[in-house]
Parts: structure tokens; sequence; C-alpha cells
């Protein structure tokens, strides 16, 4: 299908470059993007505005950009389906984030889930940037006149916040902005960490046996399930009170494309040992041949940043029309 005859519906999301991938953003967010392509107008993000919320060393971010775009097009995006770009490339973005602020409240803000853990676990540098996350997240989807933000259950407050902001503005300024909903895979929408499998698996933790990064290798892949927190009763089944198992069904089911229910009769009379085995081998498996991928691309940088350019382009066509309409409404003088 070719751009043109997609949907009018626009599609977007995005990723920080703020650390090593895990499996979780993968089965979270961008698998389910690889399949979206085809049907909506995407547009596809590295949100490096976001990531700076967290201290970053700069020559680290830049390299984490890039191999974060190798990645996005190793998975199946595609460039000329959709258009994938760098954020802080496009300045509209923090252009509309200062007008939102203005209609947005510090306690609001304060209320969120993620500010909370965040600052709790970078006491020394709560900074304004971590607190206005949700707002930038706003201006990326409104931006676009987007319909549907594909992302992992732990971001469906910062969408609520988005729908709040761009109700209120339309009410105070008039019909600007299209109200967004989320699109939350049920499958996989959230990957538990392997060491704390009652928290979310995420890219930023210290702890490297706790998640599965889409870089490693396949012995380290093995080794980390091998020791992933499970219990003591040795049954392969889905229950509240067996969180590490449960995860593993869902990391197998989501990998192995399955039902939870499929995998728990496969498993069925099967120790932990086999069962930790074979969901290591199955995610290895899938991982290995985008690994060959992105390292087949990024030996490409001419290539790279010919698809970035090009999107950034294009995503700067799309957010200048909104963002006009924006500083008109709300009288700002634009030398007429
Ligand atoms: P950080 O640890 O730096 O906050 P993160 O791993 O939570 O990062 P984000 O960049 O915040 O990752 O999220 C990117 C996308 O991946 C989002 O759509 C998010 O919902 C999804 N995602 C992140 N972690 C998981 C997870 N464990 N399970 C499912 N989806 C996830
Ligand atoms: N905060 C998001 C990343 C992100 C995003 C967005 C997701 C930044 N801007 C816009 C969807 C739409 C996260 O996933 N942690």
């Amino acid at each position: 299908m070719n751009m043109e005859e997609k949907q009018e519906k626009v599609l977007y999301s995005a990723v920080q470059p703020s650390g090593n991938l895990t499996i979780g953003n993968y089965v979270g967010a961008i698998r389910n993007w690889v399949k979206l392509q085809h049907e909506f107008t995407c547009f596809y993000a590295i949100a490096d505005m976001h990531a700076i919320t967290v201290r970053q060393e700069p020559a680290e971010l830049r390299r984490r950009t890039l191999e974060l775009a190798a990645l996005y097009i190793a998975c199946g995006i595609d460039p000329e389906q959709c258009t994938l770009y760098v954020q802080s490339n496009v300045p509209a973005h923090a252009e509309l984030a200062w007008v939102l602020n203005t209609l947005t409240y510090v306690g609001e803000m304060e209320r969120m889930t993620q500010f909370k853990d965040k600052s709790a676990k970078h006491p020394e540098n709560v900074n304004m940037g971590l607190m206005d996350y949700p707002v930038l997240m706003a201006a990326d989807i409104l931006l676009y006149q987007t319909d549907l933000v594909p992302v992992g259950i732990d971001q469906r407050q910062h969408l609520e916040i988005t729908r709040d902001i761009a109700i209120r503005f339309n009410n105070r300024y008039g019909e600007t902005f299209r109200i967004p909903e989320g699109y939350i895979v049920k499958e996989g929408a959230k990957i538990n960490s392997l060491q704390d499998p009652l928290h979310k698996m995420s890219k930023s933790d210290e702890n490297p046996n706790a998640s599965v990064y889409l870089a490693d290798d396949r012995d380290t892949i093995l080794r980390k399930f091998r020791r992933a927190v499970t219990d003591s009763d040795n049954r392969v089944i889905a229950a509240e009170d067996k969180p590490g198992v449960t995860n593993l069904l869902n990391i197998y089911a989501s990998f192995k494309g399955c039902t939870i229910a499929e995998a728990e009769k496969e498993f069925d009379g099967k120790g932990y040992g086999d069962f930790k085995l074979a969901v290591g081998e199955t995610v290895a498996d899938v991982l290995a041949p985008i690994q060959a991928e992105q390292k087949r691309l990024l030996a490409d940088k001419a290539y790279l940043a010919g698809v970035l350019g090009r999107g950034a382009e294009n995503a700067f066509r799309a957010a200048r029309r909104t963002l006009s309409k924006v500083y008109r409404k709300i009288g700002f003088y634009r030398g007429e």
C-alpha cells in the first residue's frame, strides 16, 4: 500500500534514547508499530528531548539516537511507509509545549506516577523538565492531529493528561486539536522485571539482570532467564501469587505468538529449568536477525542521516500547520 491509499487516521509514538532498549520496549511498543504502519499515517519519533529530563552523557545520547533509528528500521519500521525522525530536529515540539504549559496545573504534574517514581529515583535531579515531561509528550501527540497512540500501559496516565489538555485548549480557544486515543495492546502490554516481577522491566534499571536488552547476545539472554526470580512450587501456570512465572509466561507467549493458556499447556508437567530455557531460546531466536540488521544499518551512517533528514522535514511540515493555527488562536502577532 502506498502512503496515499492509507487511512487518514494519524498514529504517533516515540521511545526515548535513554538507554539500551529492553524486550519490554519491543513487545509493548515497537513491535506493534510495525503492523500499524500499513494501516495509518504514522509518525515515529526518537524522543531525545524527553531523554534529557534524566542526566545523559552527550556523546552517548547521540550514539543511542542513531542506534535507536537503526533499531526501528531493523524491527521492520519502513521509512518509506511512515515518518521516522528525531524529536529535537523539529523545534515545533518545544514551541507547542510552552503554550500547553500555560494550560497545565502544577498540581496535575505533581500527581503523575512517572514523575513521582523518577523523582524518588533521582532525588538529586528533580528538574522542571522531569515534571514537565507529560506536557512535552502532549505537544508531540497534538502537533500531528493524532488519532491513535500505541504505547505500553505505563503511559496511560500521560495519554489521559494529553486528552485533558487538548480538551481544555479547544474549550478555551475553539476547535484546534483532535483528541487522541490510546492504543494499548493487551498481550505484552507490560513485561515485568526478571528480578522484581511486580515492577515493569525498564531500560534504566540499575540491575542488568533485571532486564533483557535487545542487544544482549544469546548466552546472556539464556543466563538472565535462568536466573529469573520464580518461586518454589515448580508449576508453570499464571497466577496472582506467582508473579515471576506469570511474567515469564507472558514473555514466552508474546515472543512465540501464542496465548498464555497455550503456553501453560505446553509446559504442563515440565519444571522451571526446561521452561526458562525455552523462554530464553524463543527470545534469542527472535532477536538474532534484528541485531544483525541493526548492525548492518549502523555501518551506513549516510543512509540513516538521509532517512532522519527526510523524516524531520516531513514532520516539520505537518507540525507547522498545527502550530500556526495555535499561535493564531491564542493571539500571537504573526505579521499581518
Ligand atoms: P525508562 O526506564 O528510561 O523510563 P522505559 O524502559 O520505561 O524507559 P520508555 O522510553 O519510557 O521506556 O518507553 C518506550 C515505550 O515502551 C513506551 O510505549 C512504553 O509504554 C513501552 N514500555 C516500556 N517498558 C515496557 C514494559 N516493561 N512492558 C511493556 N511496554 C513497555
Ligand atoms: N514518554 C514516552 C515516550 C514518548 C511518547 C511520546 C510516546 C515521548 N513522546 C508521544 C507516545 C507519544 C514513553 O513511552 N515513555
